[in-house]
């Protein structure tokens, strides 16, 4: 069998890579990009994933993988490439039926097609219209379903394999073929439904933990006000065996939660009353975070009548990995960088080597300078940190939990 994957993304890449090595199927990967073609085919990851690489390297070599700019004749495709937004938030599937129209000359009877890319309720019945539209004769004839990924970025080996996924067909027959597909590879259950509820259940999901994070936040808010630990309130409240808050922290960050709920709110704006709040709550606190961080810095200097240095630790949108995309923390380091031209601002993110804006400073040597310090993610070496009362200590994201 002959697999085409259209998109060699932070998902795409990985499960293109995985259906490779444990399934019976011999994989093209399809991108636009020359050089991520050129780089997969050298057995070189062009992204950031524990264990990957060699795993790439694997597949490569034995042939069960290679990489192309254009599709090739398959048993089944499978478009994971992006959606990302347009105007007002608006969900953008230009991609998406780009790389249909780019499979539908190579569909032929009995074709799988799967969309992976998070997509707008709809998506795939809207893509079923332009095949059948362009090939008429395959009505009926092909199988075509949606299935949404649910891996967490830095675990995606083992999740790709061992988590549950939810599969929806445009009819039965469809399901049934795209859960055979994937049983090929995945360990956890394959729970079959239809096209619409697979597109809006991963949706849910996303807008679940996003719905989740605003509540911490919006306490952590609370809190602030009231003189209370939100630390130590989370921790009591969970303490409750039909309670499980998360926790609060600079804002919400990465290319899925502070996303995905857009495109309910976008479809379904009279309805979806929550969704569009928490997406505010937590857009919110990255601005709160920030005129914290502004006013600690102007207290310092009347009191004691010279400018603090001040530290931002952390970039990352979430601890202990190196992605600073829609990352709440980089928000915030940025805006207060720019807003205090002539002081001295280091700052800290010890999962990357370089920035090209910032002039990085290690944690510890930051730490011991700063008399402003802003702790934005949670990385483990900041909790290394010991506690100084001679310092501001501004802690967004629990460092210290007091
Ligand atoms: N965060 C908090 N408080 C928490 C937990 C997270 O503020 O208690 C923040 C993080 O710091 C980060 C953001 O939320 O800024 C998102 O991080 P995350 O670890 O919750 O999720 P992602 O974006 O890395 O991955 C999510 C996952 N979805 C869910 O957990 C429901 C993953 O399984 C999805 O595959 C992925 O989105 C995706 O691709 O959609």
């Amino acid at each position: 069998m002959k697999a085409c994957f259209m998109g060699l993304g932070y998902i795409g890449l990985p499960t293109a890579i995985i259906a490779a090595k444990h399934g019976n199927v011999d994989v093209t990967g399809v991108d636009i990009n020359s050089k991520v073609v050129e780089m997969t085919n050298q057995g070189h990851l062009h992204i950031i994933e524990p264990g990957m690489e060699e795993m790439l390297q694997d597949v490569v070599k034995s042939g069960k993988l290679h990489a192309s700019t254009t599709p090739e004749v398959s048993d089944a495709y499978f478009i994971v490439v992006p959606t990302p937004f347009k105007g007002e938030h608006q969900p953008d599937i230009s991609y998406v039926e780009a790389a249909t129209r780019a499979v539908i000359p190579f569909l032929k009877e009995g074709d799988l097609y799967v969309i992976e890319s998070t997509s707008p309720v709809g998506t795939t019945e809207i893509m079923k219209d332009i095949i059948f539209n362009e090939r008429p004769e395959l009505k009926d004839k092909i199988f075509i379903a949606y299935c949404p990924e649910r891996v967490l970025p830095g675990n995606v080996i083992y999740e790709l394999v061992h988590n549950d996924r939810v599969i929806g067909g445009i009819n039965e027959e469809s399901t049934k073929k795209a859960i055979e597909f994937y049983s090929q590879f995945v360990k956890g259950t394959l729970h079959p439904t239809n096209a619409r509820t697979a597109e809006m259940c991963k949706l849910t999901e996303n807008s679940s933990r996003d719905v989740q994070i605003a509540f911490a936040n919006e306490l952590s808010l609370i809190c602030d006000k009231a003189g209370i630990n939100v630390w130590e309130l989370i921790n009591l409240a969970n303490k409750h065996p039909r309670v499980n808050i998360l926790q609060p922290g600079c804002g919400v960050g990465g290319h899925c939660i502070a996303v995905d709920p857009y495109f309910i709110t976008a479809q379904f704006p009279q309805q979806a009353k929550i969704i569009a709040e928490a997406r505010e709550i937590n857009n919110y606190k990255a601005l709160w975070c920030v005129e914290k961080v502004k006013n600690a810095i102007l207290e310092f200097e009347l009191k004691n009548k010279r400018k603090p240095v001040v530290a931002m630790m952390g970039l990352a949108f979430k601890p202990n990995i190196d992605d600073l995309r829609e990352s709440p923390a980089k928000q915030i380091a940025t805006a207060v960088y720019d807003n205090f031209k002539d002081y001295e601002i280091l700052i800290v993110e010890p999962n990357i080597a370089s920035h090209d804006k910032f002039s990085l400073t290690s944690c510890d040597e930051a730490y011991s300078k700063a008399d402003v310090v802003a702790f934005l993610t949670a990385h483990t070496p900041f909790k290394e940190l010991e506690w100084d009362n001679n310092k501001v200590i501004l802690d967004f994201c629990g460092i210290f939990r007091r």
